[in-house]
């Protein structure tokens, strides 16, 4: 006879989420990854997040997913993998035409919003010394100043290889104001993008929207961003639906 020992409990595997950890208020530094974690959030999953994944990442960005075994990295594949692994349909209800103006609002921030964030988070030198150099602290004092200037050397070509490293300071800010007003003036007075229920959109363009505001970054967008009750009260309400730890006390700025 074998003696009861400890009593074996099956712990089903769980989903996931690589991500960097909250950073400047918010959820994550990254857009990408709060959008990752807003859409498990919506679908329901459980999900456990690990900050340690990034040197393994398989496309060397974060978010990635780790789904017993099945890896999906980039945001939108996480979407898509989701949809079909867990039978969600973040955009239900939504008309054909809605679904391809909510995909077109989304793209928006990632491929636009987004370049314009990463100028001035780290392109400008007080923004980057309140922001970005932190993420290096861990680095051996030795070797950090050359990690950060590779960094900030990738980054800088990044930024001129899609496009919007070319323009002038000026230039960039007066194209994310218009993403945002596009999105403000879209918005109006519905609660989420597409009516009354989030969709699938609405998880970047919260993660972008919030991405606007942190107060360490001195920037126009900010200002744009804070000049628009209807945005402020959209990343709020967001907020308090998907992280209400974060969610401003109501009648209190975040
Ligand atoms: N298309 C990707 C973009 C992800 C992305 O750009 N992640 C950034 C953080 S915001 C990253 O990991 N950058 C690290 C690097 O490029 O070395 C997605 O949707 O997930």
């Amino acid at each position: 006879m074998v003696a009861p020992t400890a009593q074996l409990k099956w712990v089903p595997p769980m989903l996931t989420l690589y991500a960097f950890g909250p950073g400047f208020g918010l959820p994550d530094p990254s857009p990408f990854v709060t959008k990752a974690e807003v859409l498990l959030k919506m679908a329901g999953v459980p999900y456990r997040k690990d900050t340690t994944g990034f040197r393994k990442a398989p496309k060397g960005k974060l978010p990635y997913i780790d789904d017993d075994g099945v890896l999906v990295a980039d945001s939108t594949f996480i979407r898509l993998y989701l949809q079909r692994r867990y039978d969600v349909d973040f955009d239900a209800g939504l008309s054909p035409a809605e679904r391809g103006v909510a995909w077109a609002f989304e793209k928006m921030c990632e491929d636009h919003l987004y370049w314009a964030l990463v100028h001035a988070r780290f392109m400008d030198d007080a923004n980057f010394d309140a922001g970005p150099r932190r993420f290096f602290d861990g680095a051996p004092a030795v070797i950090r100043p050359l990690v950060v200037a590779m960094v900030k050397r990738q980054v800088r070509r990044s930024l001129w290889g899609h496009g919007m490293g070319r323009h002038s300071e000026e230039e960039i800010a007066q194209l994310a104001v218009r993403d945002l007003a596009a999105i403000a003036d879209f918005l109006a007075d519905k609660p989420y993008l597409m009516g009354a229920r989030p969709c699938g959109a609405d998880a970047a363009v919260f993660a972008f929207v919030a991405a606007c505001f942190p107060a360490r970054f001195k920037t126009p967008i900010r200002v744009a961003a804070e000049l628009q009750p209807g945005l402020v009260a959209y990343r709020d309400r967001m907020l308090q639906q998907y992280y209400p730890e974060l969610a401003p006390a109501k009648g209190k700025a975040a």
